[in-house]
């Protein structure tokens, strides 16, 4: 019986342990598309996103400024309106960890390599209270 309850111990140890991990979300690009193309998280919460370029070019992904709606990104450069960002060469595949925004709301998620946008590459991150 002690021997049980040493067992169950650890299992709860390790439980616990499991529980305080932050939750992760997976995420593919590919030409051109993202999937999940919508998603939600928790506002300021803290969510670790596994990143995969399955495609054969460079795709970017990219969390744009609440109320920033863009119809097209044609200048990489242009970083303004964006929040968060993280580049993939084609075939990486990248662990980050998000700080979700305190601000609830719905976040235009964008490629903005030149024409990924208007090709399909976007999506919607709704941040909930
Ligand atoms: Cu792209």
């Amino acid at each position: 019986m002690r021997k049980l309850t040493a067992i169950l111990s650890v299992l709860a140890i390790l439980l616990v342990g499991c529980q305080s991990k932050p939750p992760s979300l997976d995420i593919r690009l590919d030409s051109f598309t993202i999937t999940p193309s919508e998603f939600s998280l928790k506002a300021g919460s803290t969510v670790m996103l596994y990143i995969h370029n399955a495609g054969l070019i460079e795709h970017d992904f990219n969390i744009m400024k609440l109320g920033v709606n863009v119809a097209s990104i044609t200048n990489h450069e242009d970083r303004e309106g964006i929040l968060w960002a993280v580049s993939l060469e084609p075939g990486e595949e990248k662990d980050v960890e998000l700080n979700v925004p305190s601000e609830p709301g719905m976040y235009q998620v964008v490629c903005a390599m030149p024409g990924h946008l208007q090709a399909g590459m976007t999506g919607t991150l709704t941040v909930l209270p």
